[in-house]
This record gives C-alpha cells, sequence and structure tokens, in this order.
C-alpha cells in the first residue's frame, strides 16, 4: 500500500518537473521560428496535435468509462450483437471528415513551402563533406562556412563554449524582410540544409537542385543555427549552419564589403598572373636576334 503512493509522488514530480521547465524555455514543443513557412508549420503542428488530443480523451475516456461502468463485476453481461451497417458506416464517414479536415492547413502549408516566385535575392547552398557553400548568385558572392569549433573544445582538453559545434568561420547573411530563394545541391553525397528556425529541411542531392525559400520577419535579425540532418560522412556532425539575418541596411553594406574584398582579390590575381606572363614569355631582345643573324 505504500510503494504506489511513492510511484505516483514520483511520476507527479517528474511530470511537474519538466512541465515548469518547458514554460520556462519551450524546450518540449516545437520552435515557433521566425519565417511565415516556419510559423505555418508551428500553427499545423498543435491543430494536429489538439486533434489527436480531441480524440484520444474522447476514444479512452469512453472505453474507461464502458470498462468500469459495465464490468462483469457489476453484474453485466456481454451483448451478443453481430454487424452493424449503421456503426461500421459512421466510424468509417467520421474518421474521413477528420482527415479532410486535418489536410486542407496542411496542403495549404505544403503549397506555400514550395512557392519559391517573386524572390528578392537566388542564394545556391552547395553540400561538400563536410562543410557548405553560399552562392549569391546575382551579387557575385560565393564563400565557404567550415566549423569554428576549435579541437581542444572536441577533444575534452578545453570546457565546451556555448554553441558548441554550432558555429563557424563565416555564416550565412541574408536580410530580413526580403523573399529569399534558396537552391540547394551537394557536390559528393545527400547532406540536408536544416535551420529549425527557417523551417527549412531540405536535401542537398548530387546532381539535383532543390528549391525552398524563406522570408525573414523583418523584426527579428538575429542568428540562427541548423545542422546537415542527413548522415554523411564521419565528420557529419561537424558542418553546421550558422544564419545572420540583418537590416536590409546592415545588409547591403555587408555586399558592399565582399564586393570590395572580391574585386580586391580579383586585381591582386590579375597582377600576379600579369607578372608570371612576364615572367614565361620575356620581351624579345632585338638586337640580339639581330647579331645572330650577321
Ligand atoms: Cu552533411
Amino acid at each position: 500500500m505504500y510503494r504506489l503512493p511513492k510511484l505516483l509522488r514520483l511520476v507527479v514530480a517528474i511530470f511537474g518537473m519538466q512541465a515548469s521547465t518547458s514554460y520556462a524555455s519551450y524546450t518540449l514543443n516545437m520552435a515557433k521560428g521566425v519565417t511565415p513557412v516556419s510559423q505555418n508549420i508551428h500553427e499545423l503542428h498543435m491543430i494536429i496535435l489538439w486533434v489527436c488530443v480531441a480524440i484520444g480523451v474522447l476514444v479512452y475516456g469512453l472505453m474507461i468509462y464502458a470498462i468500469i461502468r459495465h464490468r462483469k463485476a457489476a453484474g453485466h453481461q456481454a451483448a451478443a450483437f453481430h454487424e452493424s451497417t449503421a456503426v461500421e458506416i459512421i466510424w468509417t464517414i467520421i474518421p474521413f471528415i477528420i482527415l479532410i479536415v486535418m489536410a486542407v492547413p496542411a496542403t495549404k502549408t505544403l503549397i506555400s513551402m514550395y512557392d519559391t516566385s517573386d524572390a528578392a535575392l537566388t542564394v545556391k547552398i552547395t553540400g561538400h563533406q563536410w562543410y557548405w557553400e553560399y552562392d549569391y548568385v546575382d551579387d557575385n558572392i560565393k564563400f565557404t562556412s567550415f566549423l569554428s569549433t576549435n579541437n581542444d573544445e572536441i577533444n575534452n582538453k578545453a570546457p565546451k563554449g556555448e554553441h558548441y559545434l554550432l558555429e563557424v568561420d563565416k555564416p550565412l547573411v541574408l536580410p530580413v524582410g526580403k523573399k529569399i530563394r534558396f537552391l540547394v545541391t551537394g557536390k559528393d553525397v545527400i547532406h540536408s540544409w536544416w535551420v529549425p528556425s527557417l523551417g527549412i529541411k531540405k536535401d542537398a542531392i548530387p546532381g539535383f537542385i532543390n528549391e525552398t525559400w524563406a522570408l525573414i520577419d523583418a523584426d527579428k535579425p538575429g542568428v540562427y543555427r541548423g545542422q546537415c540532418a542527413e548522415l554523411c560522412g564521419v565528420k557529419h556532425g561537424y558542418m553546421p549552419i550558422v544564419v545572420d539575418a540583418k537590416s536590409e541596411e546592415d545588409f547591403k553594406a555587408w555586399v558592399n564589403e565582399q564586393r570590395k574584398a572580391t574585386n580586391a582579390a580579383t586585381n591582386e590575381t590579375d597582377k600576379v598572373e600579369a607578372s608570371s606572363d612576364f615572367a614565361i614569355m620575356p620581351p624579345c631582345d632585338e638586337s640580339k636576334d639581330k647579331a645572330t643573324l650577321s
């Protein structure tokens, strides 16, 4: 008699604890995210969850009620009926209606996820073993993004930082309030570009280009993190994604900065190439030629 209340107290304590932490940090539920797609997904998740809760409460409630109310110990006899067309039609039609009701918002969300039209900016994302490459197709900006967590943290020789394995040398910089189209592909094996706050998880498949998009809320600039979500080799866990969402002005400033850096690098390369041309083909010395001829 003593064990049951103790067990119950433990269960209540565990659930109570989880509930209180979940209210503080929302760790038990999906994040709402910062794009219309991620918010639609969250809304859809909540609708479906509450439909499931209602069905669960109704079905289990009826079962438990029937088991207790009509138990054999209370003198009830099992009913002897067999087949009922009316009941069978009811239990077919009701779930059918529920499924249709759930399919409407699900289809709407799905269609919107695939609508990449009227984008202000296109970024091509390429997954490599084991880093990401970002190509701002219209702005001629291209760079790679590698994990920047140092080896001491990974090898337990130093305390792990706040963003352990979720930090990169160069984040993907995006503007808020603008529709951005992503073209996702892979260079070697299948990767998956996954940023929960943007509501995106898109496979990066060699030879294919998958499309997706994001429109980050104008009032939500910030840093959003993600990971590769497709097992892609030994360093699959070492190719995180960091998105730095900037205001429009800050983004423009960043683009100009990148362009300047690219131009400077191109000029430098031109100079090196030009000087190496001279090295390979020295200007001919006419006097020498004449001397040889005479
Ligand atoms: Cu990967």
